[in-house]
C-alpha cells in the first residue's frame, strides 16, 4: 500500500514536470509555426475560397460575405485581434488544393471535403468540420425523376477535383445504371451546363447546388433532389506539419461553438463577463491564465464573439432561416440539442 502510494505520488510529480514542459513548448511554438510567422510578417491571413450566394461571395462593394468567410474572420481574430487582417480569393475545386500545398493559402474555408486521402496522399490536415453537408442531385424537373437511381442514362455535370466527381461514379456503380459524365473545371460553366440543357442533372455538394440553384435563369424549372448520395464533412483544410496553425484552426472555430452551448452571443457576451461560473471567465479571459498557458490573447473567444457572433448566429445569418437560402440547422447544431456539434473543453 505504502509502496504504490509512493509510486503513485512519484508517477503525478513526473507528470506534471512533463505536462508543464509540453505547455511551455506549446506556448514557445505559439511564436514559431512557419505559416504564422509568415502570416505575421505578411500582416493579413491569405484564405482560398468558393463562390457559392451565403457561403462565400463578394457583395456589391467587392467585400467577401457569407458563412465560411465569417470563420475566416474569426480566424484573424484570434491571431490579430483584427477581423480585417484576411484576404479572401476565388480558386476552383480543382486549382485549389495545389494551390495550398504551394504556399498561395494558408487556409481553405471553400468547402472542403474531409477524406483520408486528402490527408495522407495529398498531405492535409483538417480543422474541426464546420458544416456536416452531403452530395446532392440537381435536376431538369421535366425528367419526372424522383430517385438518383432513375438517372440512368442520364448526363451529369461533375465539378473537376471534388469529392463529387468520384462519388457519383460510385454510386453508378453500385447501382448497376450507365450515366454520361461531363466534367467541368469552371463554376460558371458548371450552371450552364445546366441551364443551356448541355446537362440533366449536376451533382455537388448538397448545400452548394441549394445555393447555386438560385442563379439559373429558371430556378423553378431544376429540383433538388431529397437523396444525399456520400457523407460530406466540410472542414479547413491547412498543409499538414505545422501543428500550432492547426491548434489555430481548431480553437477558434471551437470557440464560436462553445460559446453556442453556453448561450453567448455577439449582444449578450458582456454579460457574461461578470459570471462567477469558473468555465465561462476562463472562456472568456476573465480569468486569464488559460490565455496564457496557451499563447493566444486570453479574450481571444471574447473578441471573437463579440464580432462575428456564436456559430449558431453565423449560421442563421448567412444560410438560415430569413436568409435566401433558409436552411435547416439539421446536424449543424450543438449536440446538446441533437447535432453534431462539440467543442472540446475550454481548460
Ligand atoms: N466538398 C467537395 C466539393 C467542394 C466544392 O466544389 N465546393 C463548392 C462550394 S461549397 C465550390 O467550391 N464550388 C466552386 C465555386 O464555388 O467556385 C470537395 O471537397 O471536393
Amino acid at each position: 500500500m505504502q509502496r504504490t502510494s509512493t509510486h503513485r505520488k512519484l508517477f503525478t510529480k513526473a507528470f506534471a514536470a512533463t505536462a508543464a514542459l509540453a505547455a511551455g513548448l506549446i506556448a514557445t511554438s505559439a511564436l514559431a509555426g512557419e505559416t504564422l510567422d509568415k502570416i505575421k510578417a505578411r500582416g493579413v491571413i491569405k484564405v482560398g475560397v468558393g463562390t457559392t450566394p451565403g457561403f462565400f461571395s463578394p457583395d456589391s462593394n467587392g467585400r467577401w460575405q457569407g458563412f465560411f468567410v465569417d470563420f475566416g474572420r474569426a480566424i484573424a481574430i484570434t491571431v490579430f485581434n483584427d477581423a480585417e487582417k484576411v484576404e479572401f480569393t476565388n480558386s476552383s475545386p480543382q486549382q485549389r488544393l495545389p494551390a495550398l500545398q504551394s504556399g498561395e493559402f494558408d487556409i481553405l474555408l471553400s468547402g472542403v471535403t474531409q477524406t483520408v486521402s486528402r490527408a495522407f496522399k495529398l498531405g492535409f490536415h483538417f480543422g474541426p468540420v464546420v458544416f456536416y453537408d452531403g452530395q446532392g442531385l440537381l435536376v431538369r424537373k421535366d425528367l419526372g425523376v424522383a430517385k438518383g437511381e432513375e438517372l440512368d442514362g442520364a448526363t451529369i455535370g461533375v465539378q473537376s477535383g471534388t469529392t463529387g466527381e468520384l462519388n457519383i461514379a460510385d454510386f453508378f456503380r453500385k447501382t448497376g445504371k450507365a450515366f454520361t459524365p461531363v466534367t467541368i473545371e469552371e463554376t460558371g460553366e458548371f450552371l450552364k451546363a445546366l441551364d443551356s440543357g448541355r446537362v440533366d442533372a449536376l451533382t455537388q455538394d448538397a448545400t452548394d447546388l441549394a445555393a447555386k440553384r438560385t442563379q439559373l435563369s429558371k430556378p423553378d424549372d431544376y429540383v433538388l433532389l431529397p437523396e444525399r448520395l456520400s457523407k460530406e464533412p466540410l472542414a479547413p483544410a491547412i498543409r499538414a506539419g505545422d501543428d500550432q496553425w492547426l491548434e489555430i484552426v481548431n480553437w477558434t472555430v471551437y470557440a464560436t461553438i462553445q460559446a453556442e452551448e453556453f448561450g453567448i452571443t455577439k449582444e449578450n457576451v458582456d454579460t457574461f463577463l461578470a459570471s462567477e461560473d469558473p468555465a465561462i471567465k476562463r472562456f472568456l479571459g476573465v480569468d486569464p491564465s488559460l490565455g496564457e498557458a496557451i499563447g493566444l490573447d486570453p479574450k481571444f473567444a471574447y473578441n471573437i464573439v463579440k464580432t462575428v457572433g456564436n456559430y449558431g448566429e453565423i449560421f442563421e445569418r448567412n444560410v438560415g432561416k430569413g436568409t435566401p437560402l433558409n436552411f435547416e440547422r439539421g446536424y449543424n447544431q450543438p449536440w446538446t440539442a441533437g447535432g453534431l456539434l462539440y467543442s472540446p473543453p475550454f481548460r
